[in-house]
C-alpha cells in the first residue's frame, strides 16, 4: 500500500468544544501521523476559494459562514492509504449516517457542524495541502 498524504481541517464546533486532542487521538492510533499543523482563524475570502467546488450549492453560504465562526485546526496527516483511511475514520457527511466509532458520529453536531474535513482524493489533496502549507511546514 502507497504512503500517502490528506489534507484535514478540525472544523470550529470541534475547537469550541476542545475536542482537538480526542480527535487527534484517533488518527494516531489508526496509523495516521500529524506531518504539519496550525490553528487560524479563516478569512472570508480563504473559506470561500476553498469551497469554490460547491459555490452553486443551496449550503455554500451557511458553510462558508460556519468555517469562518472560529479558529480551525488545519492538518496534513500521513501515512497508508492516508485518503480513504481519513475518510473512513470522518464517516459519513451527515453524523445521522455515519457509522460507529467514527469521529463524525462521534462528535459531529450536524451535518454542516460535523467536526472534521478530509480530502477526497489523492490529487485534492495535493491542491488542498498547497494551499495552506508551505514545504517547510510539513516535517515527515
Ligand atoms: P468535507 O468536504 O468537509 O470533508 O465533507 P464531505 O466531503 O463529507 O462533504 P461535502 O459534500 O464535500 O460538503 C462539504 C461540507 O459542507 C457542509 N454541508 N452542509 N447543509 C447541508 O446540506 C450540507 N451538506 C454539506 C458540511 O460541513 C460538509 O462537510
Ligand atoms: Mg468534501
Amino acid at each position: 500500500m502507497a504512503i500517502e498524504r490528506t489534507f484535514s481541517i478540525i472544523k470550529p464546533d470541534a475547537t469550541r468544544r476542545n475536542l482537538t486532542g480526542a480527535i487527534n487521538a484517533i488518527f494516531e492510533k489508526n496509523g495516521l501521523a500529524i506531518v504539519a499543523q496550525k490553528r487560524i482563524w479563516m478569512s472570508r475570502a480563504h473559506a470561500k476559494k476553498f469551497y469554490e467546488v460547491h459555490a452553486e450549492r443551496p449550503f455554500y453560504n451557511d458553510l462558508v459562514d460556519f468555517m469562518v465562526s472560529g479558529p480551525v485546526v488545519v492538518q496534513v496527516l500521513e501515512g497508508e492509504n492516508a485518503v480513504a483511511k481519513n475518510r473512513e475514520l470522518m464517516g459519513a457527511t451527515n453524523p445521522a449516517n455515519a457509522a460507529e466509532g467514527t469521529i463524525r458520529k462521534l462528535f459531529a453536531e450536524s451535518i454542516e457542524a460535523n467536526s472534521v474535513h478530509g480530502s477526497d482524493s489523492v490529487e485534492n489533496a495535493a491542491i488542498e495541502i498547497a494551499y495552506f502549507f508551505a514545504g517547510y511546514e510539513i516535517v515527515g
